[in-house]
This record gives structure tokens, C-alpha cells and sequence, in this order.
């Protein structure tokens, strides 16, 4: 038998029922494994790319800028400097200011369907973020962002972290199409959320998207959850 102490130095926690101590990989008599799912921030609930573009064109009116249609290459700043020389440290400007995370309007339909997400069933969402290495505003904006816009609650959900391959889960949703880090082989399968930098990229199966949260997000849950659940009976 488990007393609580026991429980408590194995990280459990009380307030969400101990629904936590299954190991998380195996189906057990009390039901199904719960399903973990990691959703990336910016260019997935928050709009980066279109509030980048916004800030740079008011504050450097006079500088050449790439319209959404045109960026290539998740690094916005290579596709600046490569515009022209010296952009690379006018992007950087951008959202290294105060206030550029946290005025980021959410992607279309993101906020409900996180929101959704988190209320099904046997699921745990995370939203999993790398923030820049300038850090005066960015980690703080970030959870102020996610408190105004997905409610208090969901700051128990944030993991910041600039490698993404040692966070332990089932799915990512993330619109970077290289996730690379010290894990070789994450647990989690990367959904790759569609965004301007990265449309015209070819996915070769079996690897999965999402073109937006109008697509199918509750499918590919529905799949994973069945994959699990079949290979570990
Ligand atoms: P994530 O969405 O968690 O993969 O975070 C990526 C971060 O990188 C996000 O804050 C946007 C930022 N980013 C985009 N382009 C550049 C760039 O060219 N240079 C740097 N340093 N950061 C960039
Ligand atoms: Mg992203």
C-alpha cells in the first residue's frame, strides 16, 4: 500500500485527484492512458509572423519588408538580412521590444480549440514554448498572453523551454518544421501546424499536419489515442 506521504514525494498531485500516478504509457483496468499533447505558441496560438510584420512596417516605414505570402525559412531575421544587409538587427528589434509578445492577436480559432482540447477526456494539454534568449519581457509576456487570453488556469499548462525533444508527451503541435535538441528520439509525434514561413514545404508520410484549426485537430487526437491504446493492451 501507498501512504500519502509516499504519494506526495512521487509527485502526485492532490488537487487534480492523483489522476497523474498512472504511468502514463500503459492502459490499465480503470481505463484508457491519458493522451498528453504539447501545443507550440507562437505562429500556433499566437500570431508572430503577422504581428512582426505590423511592428517592423510602423516602426522602419522606409525599409523593404517581406509580406506573409513571400516569407520562406522559419528564421525571419535570415530572410531580412538577406533582403538586405542590416535587417537581421531591425527584425531582432522587433520582438525583442516590450509589449511584442504580449500584443500578439491569437491565430484564428486557437483559443477555442485549446480550450476544447484541454475538456476532453483522458487528455493533458501543455502549451510548450521556446521564448528568446533576450529574456526581460519575453517569459513574462508569454504567461500574461496565455492568462489573458486562455484564462488563469492554464498558466499550471506552460512549459518554456528552448529544447522541445526532452519534454515527454505523445503529440507536438508545432509549426517548426526541424525540432531538433538533446533528445534523438522524442516521445512525441510532430504535427506540423501549417504558417507562412513553411507551406511550401512537402511532408513525406507518415508524417502529419495541421493547416489550420479549422482542420481536423480532433482526428489526429482520435488516432493517436487509438495507436496508444493498441500497443500497449
Ligand atoms: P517556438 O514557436 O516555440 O518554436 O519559438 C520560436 C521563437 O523564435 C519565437 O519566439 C519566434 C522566434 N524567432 C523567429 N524568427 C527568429 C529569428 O530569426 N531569430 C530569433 N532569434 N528568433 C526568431
Ligand atoms: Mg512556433
Amino acid at each position: 500500500m501507498i501512504s500519502v506521504p509516499n504519494l506526495l514525494r512521487r509527485g502526485c498531485a492532490m488537487s487534480s485527484g492523483l489522476r497523474h500516478c498512472t504511468p502514463r504509457n500503459s492502459a490499465t483496468a480503470s481505463g484508457p492512458r491519458r493522451l498528453r499533447v504539447l501545443v507550440d505558441m507562437d505562429g500556433v496560438l499566437a500570431d508572430f509572423e503577422g504581428g512582426f510584420l505590423k511592428k517592423y512596417r510602423s516602426r522602419y516605414p522606409s525599409e523593404p519588408y517581406i509580406e506573409l505570402e513571400d516569407r520562406r525559412g522559419f528564421w525571419v531575421s535570415e530572410q531580412y538580412e538577406n533582403l538586405k544587409p542590416g535587417l537581421r538587427e531591425k527584425a531582432i528589434s522587433i520582438w525583442e521590444a516590450k509589449n511584442f509578445f504580449l500584443d500578439l492577436d491569437p491565430i484564428e480559432g486557437a483559443v477555442e480549440a485549446v480550450k476544447e482540447m484541454s475538456k476532453l477526456t483522458n487528455t493533458d494539454v501543455f502549451i510548450c514554448t521556446s521564448p528568446i534568449k533576450r529574456y526581460q519581457y519575453c517569459p513574462y509576456e508569454k504567461y500574461a498572453w496565455v492568462d489573458k487570453h486562455l484564462g488563469h488556469e492554464f498558466l499550471e499548462q506552460i512549459v518554456l523551454t528552448r529544447d522541445k525533444t526532452v519534454v515527454s508527451a505523445d503529440l507536438l503541435i508545432d509549426d517548426r518544421p526541424d525540432i531538433n535538441g538533446a533528445e534523438p528520439n522524442p516521445t512525441w509525434e510532430h504535427i506540423l501546424f501549417t504558417a507562412c514561413h513553411n507551406k511550401h514545404l512537402l511532408l513525406t508520410p507518415p508524417s502529419r499536419c495541421l493547416l489550420s484549426w479549422k482542420d481536423d485537430w480532433k482526428g489526429i487526437l482520435d488516432s493517436k489515442r487509438s495507436q496508444l491504446n493498441s500497443t500497449h493492451q
